[in-house]
């Protein structure tokens, strides 16, 4: 069970892509598999990881082979253990290879990060081919020991505590985005969000705010807000705004380990989606999360059975901090009055975090987990 392929659809946004990388880099690093990473959009896996080169249609990078994923599939033998990321069906000729091979592939359909109860079920759970001698299994990340867990490369932890004591790293950090160190009584918060959130409505706080408040955006997030609140058209990287004690920076969509560590050098992060959100757990600040929204509001509820997992152990007002201003920010309410609540509680949630990114670890990490569910469980 030597090589892996992983299939991955760009459906929007960066999170299949994000989720994927992770882990073939992990497989490959870690796990010494040969891994060969298929991906529709290479100019999206170009933003998070700039040495992938989009004109190339095969390429290695990080010592995983990324091939592009083009139809007419390209001829390919297939490998020991093939993941399909997040139902992305694969081809039909690749499919035809794998019902040909005499010892079948390991067909693993890696599906998205949810805290729900269900999940539990499901994991692991065999689905027969009704046309073809193959068979997949589902794979589902989650919070409990008996899910798929969650994505943790095994020297993080370390690399973040390294990094947060290290002052002349974090200097580095900042000179490399091109940004000054943190002034005495200055906050910074990474901003990474969609569209429904009233980010307005935070800066029209932070700016009257008596400590000095420094939101670092990725460039193409949050612009009509930003636009609305600056009387700007343009928001592109490396522009600076202020109004009172705000300062609003635009940064370039940074490499996929420089974003973690802007994660660990903010004092509060907004954070979105799967990959970056489950990031945000590790770097062990406050955080705000927005789940990617789903119809008929099953994100929100999605973010509910978190909440309900994440408030363990917070005391009664953070919980309700933590939950007023993340239902807010989900639902595009104004978030003027849940702010002031959750920043009054940073300390508690800051050491929260860390409990709780503590407690993270014993679910098990992801890559090692699939390892492990090829080899044994199939
Ligand atoms: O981009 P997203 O909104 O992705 C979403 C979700 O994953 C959602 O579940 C999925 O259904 C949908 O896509 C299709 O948010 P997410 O998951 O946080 O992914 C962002 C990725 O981009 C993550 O790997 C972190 C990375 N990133 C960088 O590498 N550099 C950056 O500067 C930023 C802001 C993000």
């Amino acid at each position: 069970m030597n090589s892996w392929d992983l299939f991955c659809r760009v459906v929007d946004n960066y999170g299949d892509i994000g989720v994927c990388w992770r882990l073939a880099r992990q497989l490959a690093v870690e796990h010494r598999m040969r891994v060969r990473l298929w991906v529709d959009d290479l100019a999206a896996f170009h933003r998070i990881c700039p040495e992938v080169d989009p004109a190339r249609s095969d390429q290695v990078c990080r010592g995983v082979t990324v091939g592009r994923w083009t139809d007419p599939f390209p001829a390919a033998e297939p490998a020991d253990v093939v993941v399909e990321a997040f139902a992305c069906t694969l081809p039909e000729s690749y499919l035809q290879a794998m019902s040909a091979r005499v010892v079948k592939p390991r067909w693993i359909n890696l599906e998205y990060l949810s805290a729900e109860q269900w999940v539990e079920e499901c994991h692991g759970l065999a689905s027969p081919s009704p046309r073809l001698p193959l068979t997949k299994h589902f794979f589902f990340p989650g919070f409990t020991e008996r899910t798929g867990g969650v994505l943790r490369e095994h020297d993080l932890e370390s690399r973040r505590r390294a990094f947060v004591r290290d002052e002349a790293e974090r200097g580095d950090f900042w000179q490399r985005l091109g940004i000054p160190l943190p002034a005495g009584d200055e906050k910074r918060l990474s901003l990474f969000c969609y569209r429904q959130g009233r980010a307005e409505d935070l800066f029209s706080l932070w700016q009257e705010q008596a400590e000095r408040t420094t939101c670092l955006v990725p460039e193409g997030i949050a612009g009509p807000a930003i636009g609305a609140f600056f009387g700007q058209t343009r928001a592109e990287s490396g522009r600076v705004f202020h109004r009172g004690n705000l300062e609003v920076r635009i940064l370039p969509f940074l490499e996929q380990d420089e974003y973690d560590r802007l994660l660990w050098a903010c004092d509060c992060n907004f954070v979105r989606g799967e990959d970056s959100f489950l990031r945000g757990q590790w770097a062990m600040q406050p955080m705000v999360w927005q789940p990617y929204a789903q119809e008929e509001g099953v994100h929100l509820h999605k973010m509910e059975v978190f909440l309900d997992r994440y408030c363990v152990g917070l005391d009664g007002q953070a919980a309700e901090a933590v939950k007023s201003l993340w239902r807010a920010w989900c639902q595009g309410e104004t978030v003027a009055e849940a702010w002031p609540a959750f920043r009054v509680q940073w300390g508690e949630l800051k050491r929260h975090a860390a409990r709780w990114a503590e407690g993270l670890v014993g679910v098990g990490d992801l890559a090692h987990k699939l390892v492990r569910f090829s080899l044994n469980r199939l």
